[in-house]
């Protein structure tokens, strides 16, 4: 019988929601194992075996790991139901928006970051260049598209 599907992830990750969202539209179990970014779980030793990156999604497919979300939630893009539409603008208008959130806005604000600017600046300054990440995403291509892309 195949081992059931390992899934490391933390409850507050952006990153790790999209993955649930995908494996629970896609009705495929899997353990859920909790690691507490805030306590710096990610940097535990044994968690570091299984991703050395020290982020979260890191799903255990047997002898395979995969550690980014986008790769997770294509993996599991087939079959039914299909995460994109089929028409080829509204398909790539999708692409641009994972793209986007996943090169433009996450990395800017995940908290390894945040927390160097914290220590470098001071926590207005944090917050700030938070905003400006996510609004710059959001309003400068998410919503503009938001009509045409589903
Ligand atoms: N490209 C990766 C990014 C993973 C990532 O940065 N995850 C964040 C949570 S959303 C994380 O684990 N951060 C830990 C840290 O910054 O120390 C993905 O999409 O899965």
């Amino acid at each position: 019988m195949k081992e059931k599907l390992k899934l490391y992830s933390y409850w507050r990750s952006s990153c790790g929601h999209r993955v649930r969202i995908t494996l629970s539209l896609k009705g495929i179990e899997y353990e859920y194992i909790p690691v507490n970014l805030l306590k710096g779980e990610q940097f535990d030793l044994d968690f570091m075996k299984i991703n050395p990156m020290g982020t979260v999604p890191a799903l255990v497919d047997g002898e395979v790991v995969i550690t980014d979300s986008f790769a997770i939630i294509m993996m599991r893009s087939n079959p039914e139901p299909p995460l994109l539409p089929r028409d080829l603008h509204k398909r790539a208008l999708n692409y641009q928006v994972a793209s986007i959130i996943s090169s433009g806005i996450q990395p800017h604000q995940n908290l390894a970051v945040i927390r160097y600017i914290e220590e470098k600046t001071n926590g207005e300054e944090k917050i700030a260049w938070v905003n400006n990440a996510i609004r710059k995403g959001y309003t400068g291509n998410i919503i503009k598209n938001q009509e045409t892309c589903c």
